[in-house]
């Protein structure tokens, strides 16, 4: 499968520092920020550095670090915004939209990092 970024969607001109967000964590290599659209009292969109469209194309072609960094950080943001379940929070949702049928607006991988309230039992 061959992949086409766009170097112009909204999050690679986040990540090149063009435009501001509000960040929650950064590592070596992912960021996160407050989505700028919040569903739920904590909403948090973590994204890779790297230049990847959705998930597929991260885990087909990012490095094991990338992937290492990218999912510890998820754990990190939740324990940080304090809805990691047994640690003190109730829970939460992570929903990567992927494609046109899952409604992805932002052509660069994230994953949406939801809590602060009950979500309810469905996922869309
Ligand atoms: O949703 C993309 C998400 O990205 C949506 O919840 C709004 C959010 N968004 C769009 N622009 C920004 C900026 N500039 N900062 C923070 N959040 C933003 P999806 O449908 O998953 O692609």
């Amino acid at each position: 499968m061959a992949y086409t970024y766009d170097d112009q969607n909204i999050f690679a001109k986040i990540l090149r520092g063009e435009i501001p967000n509000k960040t929650v964590l950064e590592t070596g290599h992912t960021l996160a920020f407050e989505d700028i659209q919040p569903q739920a009292p904590v909403h948090v969109l973590v994204i890779p550095k790297g230049a990847y469209v959705d998930h597929a194309h991260f885990a087909a072609e990012a490095s094991e670090a990338e992937i290492v960094d990218f999912t510890r950080a998820v754990a990190e943001i939740c324990r940080m915004t304090g809805v990691t379940p047994g640690d003190g929070g109730a829970g939460f949702r992570a929903i990567s939209n992927s494609g046109e049928a899952g409604v992805q607006e932002v052509p660069h991988y994230h994953l949406h990092i939801l809590g602060g309230r009950p979500l309810g039992r469905m996922l869309a």
